[in-house]
């Protein structure tokens, strides 16, 4: 399988989600502003949404959407554990995936985007922050966003919420989770794929 991604984008979800499942990947990195992959082909020809991540399996089928390709892996890789197996517990990660998805890698938007007003960011900071708050209380009585065990859910999380940083939004406000990105960036699995992006 080969993944398009680019270095600490939301691609690193599907990325973390295949290291704790123990897949092995084919990167193929993106330039996002050239919308070019490393050897030179024209991402748009690839997905002409230009966004990462994109997920090609060996049979050249093309899959999209981070919330969804975390779910592939998992599915594909039961022994991982990252997705649950009952009905209830599924439904259950795929709210915290669809809220992750639309709430938090969505509230990031106005942010990234340089022709946003400021004050379309400082209200995307407010809602993202109101975001962060329930995320905390959740992180006060578990480890990870689901439960006491890493799951699909913090594969997505994690690089979502790490563009606090890059934003000025300081997540020592947040103390819950300012630990629970320490607990998370310091599993091996999740060490591998920074290292493999070039973050380490
Ligand atoms: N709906 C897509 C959005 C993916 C997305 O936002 N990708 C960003 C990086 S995190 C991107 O590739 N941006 C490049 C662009 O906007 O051209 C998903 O959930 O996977």
């Amino acid at each position: 399988m080969k993944l398009y991604y680019s270095p600490g984008s939301c691609a690193m979800a599907p990325h973390i989600a295949a290291t704790e499942s123990g897949v092995k990947l084919d990167l193929v990195k993106v330039d996002l502003r050239a919308h070019k992959t490393e050897n030179g082909d024209d991402f748009y020809a690839i997905n002409p949404r230009g966004y990462v991540p994109l997920l090609e399996l060996d049979d050249g089928t093309r899959l999209t959407e981070a919330n969804v390709l975390v779910q592939y892996i998992a599915d594909e890789n039961p022994d991982g554990g990252l997705m649950p197996k009952d009905r209830l517990g599924r439904t259950k990660m795929q709210s915290a995936l669809a809220f992750v998805a639309t709430e938090l890698h969505k509230g990031f938007g106005p942010l990234w985007d340089p022709s946003a007003p400021a004050e379309t960011k400082a209200a995307a900071k407010t809602k993202l922050g109101k975001r962060f708050d329930e995320i905390n209380g959740t992180l006060a009585n578990q480890q990870y966003i689901a439960g006491n065990e890493f799951s699909a859910v913090d594969a997505y999380a994690f690089p979502v919420i790490n563009w606090a940083n890059f934003h000025q939004i300081d997540l020592k406000q947040w103390p819950n989770i300012a630990a629970y990105m320490q607990r998370v960036s310091a599993r091996p699995k999740v060490q591998e794929a920074l290292k493999a992006e070039g973050l380490m």
